[in-house]
């Protein structure tokens, strides 16, 4: 498959078969079942689009409060582990000798979008993050290491894997818009993008 540098943000287009990408598809469903899917609260009271979960250690959560890691789903219960299968691919795909500490689980229902953003919660940036994206096409954005600076935008299409390493790691970056039936894989539309971070 090609890969795409934009900013140090490497894409692997179509890394993942269709078959891969179903069975993806079912452990995310699994982990959703354990931990439903949030649309959280920021700290400035806006109500995120996207809807999310994790799987692992620990998963990103908002609320009025702040956004953290945090052990456990806004309900009490700890997330569910990593998928094996999921776990393989970031051994895989990142040469990394370590686990992921979470899986975070992005759902993205039509017109759902998310702002330009750094990833910087994590406690040793050093580590590559892996996302790995199913269902609908998103455009996808890229800047630079400071924010309002000039942009790239890329379709991101089932089955696209991105590695986010070395420059690219601090980059900003979102989702501008998902493309509404543009992928049959999930049975009721949208997008979910899953991203495999160290958190330390
Ligand atoms: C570049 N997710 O979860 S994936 C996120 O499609 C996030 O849901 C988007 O941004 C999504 O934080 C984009 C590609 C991606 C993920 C993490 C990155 C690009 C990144 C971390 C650093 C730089
Ligand atoms: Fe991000």
């Amino acid at each position: 498959s090609d890969a795409i540098d934009l900013n140090g943000v490497t894409v692997l287009k179509g890394r993942l078969d269709r078959a891969a990408q179903a069975s993806l598809v079912e452990e995310v469903r699994t982990i959703a079942r354990a931990a439903p899917l949030t649309a959280y609260e920021t700290p400035g009271g806006r109500r995120m689009s996207v809807r999310m979960t994790a799987a692992g250690r620990v998963g990103w959560v908002s609320d009025r409060s702040g956004y953290r890691y945090a052990p456990t789903h806004p309900s009490g219960i700890p997330w569910p582990p990593i998928p094996a299968s999921i776990l393989s691919i970031w051994r895989a795909e990142t040469g990394v000798d370590r686990d992921p500490d979470c899986c975070l689980v992005n759902y993205y229902a039509e017109g759902a979008k998310m702002g330009m953003h750094q990833d910087r919660d994590e406690g040793d940036l050093s580590w590559p993050v892996l996302s790995i994206s199913l269902g609908d096409t998103a455009r996808f954005r890229v800047g630079g290491t400071t924010r309002g600076g000039p942009t790239q935008s890329l379709l991101l299409e089932s089955g696209d894997v991105a590695l986010l390493s070395g420059a690219g790691r601090l980059a900003y970056h979102g989702i501008d818009r998902v493309l509404d039936g543009s992928s049959r894989l999930l049975p009721n539309g949208g997008r979910i993008n899953l991203t495999l971070r160290v958190v330390a």
